[in-house]
């Protein structure tokens, strides 16, 4: 399928995810996908779910907020994308790799909503005070890419990769974590392989919060009461294949342990 509108990118994408399989970057083929229409996709994307599969919106994400991620993807603006109930995964559900076209494997600092934040001019305190509880998660993404190459409207349009998440069992309020030093080790098959803080994540997730905040104001957009909100990978994300089981210690959220299917 040759993609040069909003519709045929929906169509594309879902197919991909559906079917499981790549493509190459849109933006190879249609030039006019620029951020704002990319945007556009990705809302056009996510409606069409809510729609056909009867899913539903329970969430924002922030994408690209670390330098790992950044330097990973090649892009250095972050973003942002929707959250959907098809997504979760519950703890110590099998990760399903017969829904899946490549995943990787993240850690996040997740934050559930107490009040509507809604830009411009939101700062940290805001978003400190909107917090209900702070939660250590994993998001699984599965790019719709090759390789996920990809630039960033492609990505955007994508949905920013999502595909899975998992909130763990320990929520802290705001006020009793120091977000910026609360720190996560991970590990795949019991080998070490990354680390990093809540710094890693725009000096401090409630930041990243704010910033993406007051974004998405210039798109008519906000994070209302009672959603869900991943702030990013903390590191690098880390392949998972089958069997493969992904460990994260966080120093003060507790363990979080995902095993993909054989
Ligand atoms: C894009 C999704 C980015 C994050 O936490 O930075 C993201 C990707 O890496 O494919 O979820
Ligand atoms: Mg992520």
């Amino acid at each position: 399928m040759t993609v040069t509108d909003i519709p045929s990118a929906v169509e594309s994408l879902l197919a991909c995810e559906s079917n499981r399989v790549s493509r190459s970057r849109i933006t190879e083929e249609w030039d006019g996908l620029d951020l704002a229409t990319a945007y556009t996709v990705q809302s056009e994307l996510v409606a069409a779910k809510v729609a056909r599969q009867g899913d539903a919106i329970i969430g924002t994400k922030l994408g690209l907020t670390s330098a790992a991620k950044q330097q990973r993807m090649g892009i250095s603006s972050p973003l942002t994308a929707v959250l959907l109930k098809s997504y979760v995964l519950k703890q110590g559900a099998l990760l399903p790799l017969d829904r899946l076209i490549q995943p990787r494997v993240e850690p996040e600092l997740v934050f559930t909503m107490k009040t509507k934040l809604q830009g411009p001019g939101v700062t940290t305190e805001d978003v400190l005070d909107a917090i209900d509880k702070v939660y250590a998660g994993f998001e699984v993404i599965d790019s719709r890419y090759h390789d996920y190459s990809f630039a960033l409207p492609d990505v955007v349009a994508d949905n920013a990769s999502s595909a899975l998440f998992i909130v763990g069992e320990v929520g802290v309020d705001a006020a009793d974590i120091d977000l910026i030093n609360e720190h996560v080790a991970i590990s795949m098959n019991g080998e070490f392989v990354y680390e990093a803080t809540g710094e890693a994540v725009q000096g401090n997730p409630a930041y990243a919060l704010a910033l993406a905040v007051n974004e998405l104001a210039e798109r008519g957009q906000f994070v209302d009461a009672g959603e869900v909100v991943l702030t990013g990978g903390m590191t690098d994300a880390v392949p998972i294949g089958p069997g493969d089981t992904i460990s994260a210690v966080f120093s003060h959220l507790g363990t979080l342990s995902v095993t993909a299917t054989s």
